[in-house]
């Protein structure tokens, strides 16, 4: 069972349907992040990217997404038998690099559904020149061909996550993102494991309060996570009802 305290409210639930992802500030042991950074130092992982052992290697990794915080994050999001995906990668950022593409990781499922999200973990501070990950909320339900997307520069409203050490970012599997250009003077390392849905929802997973509800859901339709048009904001706005009414059971029932 997820500590109910650490479950998300109807507010942050409804934030992440809208924006496509939530932010985890995790309060781990002093010393816990840095003696990560400095196992992933001694790894030479760019020579060798151990792929999905990395878990394996570093078994403190699971103390991450054991976080009550992180836990409850995912409960809310994915339901209480959520699982661990066995696929999973350390990404390396170090000095000197270009910034990536956009792209989505996601396949471009046809539903719109929160299935599966994505939990990077920054194991040191990421400050601007340290080669941040860029997320452009909203973007979870637009599809674009990755060439295309690839084609795209600056957002006016991109988030560039500047975080403290101990931030684990839950994202939508379909959210727009890319790596930026590293250009301090140190490796900046990104855990990334992603987590999926063990079973359908049959009700809210997270801290539910339907009178609390009633009033928040308008910000279904006004709110935009970015400028848009019109008629792109009448696609979300539908697209949201949908992921919400998964989530809260409805469409299962
Ligand atoms: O390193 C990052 O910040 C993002 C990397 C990434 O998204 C990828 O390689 O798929
Ligand atoms: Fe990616």
């Amino acid at each position: 069972m997820a500590d109910k305290p650490y479950l998300l409210t109807d507010d942050e639930v409804i934030t992440f349907i809208i924006r496509g992802y939530h932010i985890v500030e995790a309060d781990f042991p002093e010393g816990f992040n840095a003696s990560i950074y400095e196992e992933l130092d001694g790894l030479n992982l760019l020579q060798n990217n151990l792929g999905d052992a990395i878990l394996d290697r570093v078994p403190k990794l699971y103390q991450v997404y054991d976080h009550p915080k992180v836990r409850g994050a995912l409960v809310s999001l994915l339901g209480e038998d959520f699982q661990m995906n066995s696929h999973r990668h350390c990404h390396v950022n170090p000095p000197g690099t270009r910034s990536q593409s956009w792209h989505q990781d996601g396949v471009n499922q046809r539903h719109h559904q929160i299935r599966t999200v994505l939990a990077m973990y920054y194991p040191q501070d990421v400050t601007p020149d340290l080669g941040p990950t860029a997320l452009m909320p909203g973007t979870h339900f637009r599809n674009a061909p990755t060439d295309r997307m690839a084609t795209y520069a600056n957002f006016r409203e991109q988030v560039v996550l500047n975080v403290k050490a101990g931030t684990v970012a839950i994202t939508h599997y379909d959210i727009w993102h890319a790596a930026t250009a590293n250009r301090g003077n140190r490796t900046r390392y990104m855990l990334k494991f992603l987590f999926s849905r063990g079973s359908e929802p049959k009700a809210p997973s997270w801290n539910h309060d339907s009178e609390e509800t009633k009033g928040l859901m308008r910000r279904f339709s006004f709110e935009r996570p970015c400028a848009c048009s019109q008629s792109d904001h009448y696609k979300e706005r539908g697209l949201r009802m949908e992921m919400w009414n998964h989530l809260i059971g409805k469409a299962n029932s």
